[in-house]
């Protein structure tokens, strides 16, 4: 190396050094601050992770500060915002207020948050796992713009996850793995911050060198950054191998105790153990204790010429997991002990690190203090060529062209599920423009249910996407079979496993492809209704992100008859009612899928839109007749007057989706010995339900208090009137419609778990059956 290059990384190095001193302590303070000196009002423990913090900041330096460039992102974990916030502080784009009301309302948030927080956040995170598997579909999503002509290779970012080693026992990050390998994932790193520490504990040395084993089957390089800079140099010295083996065989707790203690019981133990080994006594000696604790603990995570080199090293495109052992509260006098986690720093305690690092009193939110002048112009200047101070804020991806309408799809008798995967094969093949754009944009994914879902055709006509080609063997065969699966660069449709984490992780990411790279994917994903349940903790992930996705949900509820009941779902309507971020549409015809399909692709394309769940079935249904398109704009509003009701009604029928020919039978049983009964379609008991909140809540806040959907429909029936509700589903997602003005409610729907049996019977054991809707009705209505 030339003298200028030796120069230059030395600079490079002291500055980085600095920067992890300065985020330490940014993040502890940013903690205390909130937990001891802010008024509390409410005698809560605030909360923050400084041990957390601490553990990662040498490697969240060396990664903003030199590995990172503009394209690349980061998922950070959880419990290390405060650093974050803290990198942004000395950027200039975090500001002193935001940190100080940090964990309080409206300042900085507790997790990174791409939606609430006020500096720029790549993936949010919170809940353990999903933010590091993000990472890695979103890879997958960089290389299907690529292969798209969407985004020009040589400006592929590195997806790059910083997590904490507790990370590695969710489930999630495996299903990533596995997927990520068929996929041929490529610009991903993960940093593992392996401290061997838990919430609840140390972890188990047994995991030692399994990780590296079960990435790289899975064709990753793993880089273990173990050592520092310090300790290598010492393992060269006389007795430095005896020293190395001792470290290597020493138990995760043994090494937490030692560093917690500190250097006098770090002596006494390794003469002990290795004293009068060669060389070790008089090795030992050459340290005192405070150096010897600082040698012991100079772990690779913590050495930033380590981290640079391996960060460094990896410069091509191969997935890889850096393994950089570190100790949790690093620097702080909670390091190493095993309840550390929620610890925090006692008012001494902070001070005595203010001092140690030359603050005033007083200066502590100061970016550069306690550095001198010079040294803090150097630091300022360093941090401003760093690549992230070039980084440019997220695109504004320009929307997708629309077609008026999506034409319905013909047939008398048909299924929802038959009519979405009629429109959008019409979408795929149609050669008017605005479809054929929107069509481009579509991007379509189920976790092994493509077929059973209805996607096929649109498969057929649009092509599995694989980076590299994939041939249909059967029909090249010339088997018959009505699937073609043959991949290529230009597909649409990303086939996943039975994994549905990954499947909502990839509609996510998916989901974010306009803000993350400036051009919108329309994201189509398809799912057992039931199975909703198992990815639910990552749909709920994508919402928090503000992910932009259909999800369509199918076969669903008992009228999935046959399959028993494993297959039919009961709680899905309440789960679209209840997750914030997704509006769940219920369609009873073919027209109603055309119709709220079309709406989805403009809400999930909208500022203030979301994403979107259709709950579908199976079940073919006669078609209704319609007169004129006067129920379409209330039906996108969550519900419409199948049949109006008339005169001063008394009563009606409100139902969703596929139950509607036991309604109308019912109906017209009735509809003699109840004059002017109506039949309500609800489309949306979660914009209805929506929309009555936000009513009532209106009286509180100020709104102007319009009167909402489902106030406005239910006002064409007499103030006494009652009401039945049936859906095939939990029956409390529509019972509530009887609070909206106060009228007696019958509610049908099901509230244990199903079994196989065929529809008639059902239906009469589930009470969905038009006796049922019947009887409900002559009880309410007729006394
Ligand atoms: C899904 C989920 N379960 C539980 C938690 C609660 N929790 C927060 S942090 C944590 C352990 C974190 O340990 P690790 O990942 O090793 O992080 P670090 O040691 O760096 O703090 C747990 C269990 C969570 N945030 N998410
Ligand atoms: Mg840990």
């Amino acid at each position: 190396m030339t003298d200028t290059l030796t120069d230059r990384r030395s600079d490079t190095i002291a500055a980085l050094e600095l920067l992890d001193t300065r985020l330490r302590w940014l993040s502890s303070w940013t903690v205390h601050n909130a937990n001891h000196i802010r008024p509390k009002r409410d005698g809560l423990k605030v909360g923050g992770h400084q041990a957390s913090c601490a553990s990662i900041t040498a490697i969240m330096s060396a990664l903003y500060f030199h590995a990172l460039r503009p394209q690349d992102k980061v998922a950070v974990k959880p419990h290390a915002g405060p650093v974050l916030h803290a990198i942004h502080y000395l950027l200039g784009s975090q500001s002193r207020d935001q940190l100080e009301r940090f964990r309080g309302l409206g300042g900085a948030q507790s997790y990174p948050s791409r939606t609430k927080d006020k500096i720029p956040v790549d993936f949010s995170t919170g809940s353990v796992g999903l933010g590091v598997a993000a990472t890695a579909f979103t890879s997958l999503t960089q290389d299907y713009l690529i292969a798209h002509g969407a985004l020009d290779a040589t400006d592929a970012g590195r997806m790059i996850a910083l997590m904490g080693d507790a990370e590695l026992d969710e489930g999630n990050i495996y299903e990533c793995l596995i997927e990520g390998y068929k996929h041929d994932l490529r610009n991903c790193w993960w940093v593992v911050d392996y401290n061997r520490q838990s919430l609840d504990h140390t972890t188990a040395d047994r995991m030692f060198r399994r990780f590296d084993d079960i990435f790289e089957t899975c064709g990753w390089r793993v880089l273990t950054l173990k050592y520092g800079k310090r300790q290598r140099e010492a393992f060269d010295r006389p007795g430095g191998i005896s020293l190395r083996e001792w470290i290597d065989n020493c138990a995760n707790v043994d090494f937490a105790v030692l560093t917690y203690q500190g250097g006098a019981a770090w002596r006494s133990r390794l003469t002990a153990d290795i004293g009068a080994k060669p060389h070790v006594a008089k090795l030992l000696a050459s340290f005192d204790d405070a150096a010897l604790a600082d040698l012991m603990t100079n772990l690779g995570g913590h050495c930033i010429e380590t981290l640079i080199d391996a960060f460094d090293s990896a410069d091509d495109e191969r997935p890889t997991l850096f393994i950089a052992y570190t100790i949790k509260g690093f620097g702080l006098p909670l390091a190493g002990h095993k309840d550390n986690h929620s610890g925090m720093m006692n008012p001494p305690q902070i001070a005595e690190l203010r001092a140690s690092l030359g603050i005033a009193e007083g200066d502590e939110w100061e970016p550069f203090g306690g550095l001198g002048d010079n040294a803090a112009a150097d630091l300022k200047a360093f941090i401003g060529r760093s690549a992230l101070a070039r980084r440019a804020g997220e695109p504004r991806a320009p929307a997708v062209p629309m077609p008026a309408r999506l034409p319905v799809p013909d047939g008398d008798e048909l299924s929802t599920q038959s009519a979405f995967g009629r429109v959008l094969l019409d979408l795929a093949k149609s050669g008017e423009p605005a479809s054929q754009a929107l069509a481009d944009r579509i991007v379509t994914t189920a976790p092994d249910v493509t077929q059973t879902t209805n996607l096929g055709g649109f498969v057929n006509a649009r092509g599995l996407f694989r980076r590299s080609e994939l041939g249909d063997v059967f029909r090249a065969a010339k088997i018959p079979s009505a699937q073609r699966w043959s991949g290529h660069a230009a597909g649409q449709h990303i086939e996943l496993g039975i994994a549905e984490n990954n499947f909502f992780l990839m509609l996510s990411s998916l989901g974010l492809a306009g803000p993350h790279f400036g051009t919108r994917l329309i994201p189509v994903g398809t799912v057992y209704d039931p199975f909703i349940a198992r990815g639910l903790d990552a749909l709920n992930y994508a919402c928090y992100q503000n992910a932009r996705f259909l999800l369509v949900g199918t076969p669903s509820g008992l009228t999935l008859a046959a399959e028993g009941g494993a297959h039919q779902s009961i709680n899905p309507p309440l789960i679209g009612i209840g997750q914030p971020g997704l509006t769940y549409f219920e369609p009873a015809f073919a027209d109603e899928v055309a119709l709220l399909m079309r709406h989805a692709f403009d809400h999930i394309q909208a500022d203030d839109g979301g994403a979107v769940y259709l709950r579908l079935s199976t079940r073919s249904i006669a078609q209704e007749p319609r007169v004129d398109a006067g129920w379409e704009a209330d039906a996108i509003k969550g519900g419409y007057w199948l049949r109006r009701p008339t005169g001063p009604a008394s009563a009606a029928i409100v139902f969703c989706g596929a139950v509607v020919p036991e309604v109308l039978a019912a109906y017209d049983i009735l509809a003699e010995d109840i004059p002017g009964l109506g039949v309500l379609a609800v489309t949306s008991p979660d914009l209805l339900h929506r929309g009555w909140s936000a009513r009532r809540a209106a009286r509180w806040t100020g709104a102007s208090p319009v009167e909402s959907h489902v106030e406005t429909l239910l006002s064409a029936l007499a103030p006494h009137a009652g009401v039945v509700t049936v859906l095939d589903g939990s029956p409390s997602a529509l019972s509530w419609i009887g609070s909206v003005r106060g009228m007696c409610v019958s509610p049908l729907g099901v509230d244990r778990f199903g079994q196989t049996g065929d529809l008639p019977d059902l239906y009469a054991t589930y009470r969905l059956d038009t006796d049922a809707i019947v009887d409900a009705a002559a009880e309410l209505f007729l006394g």
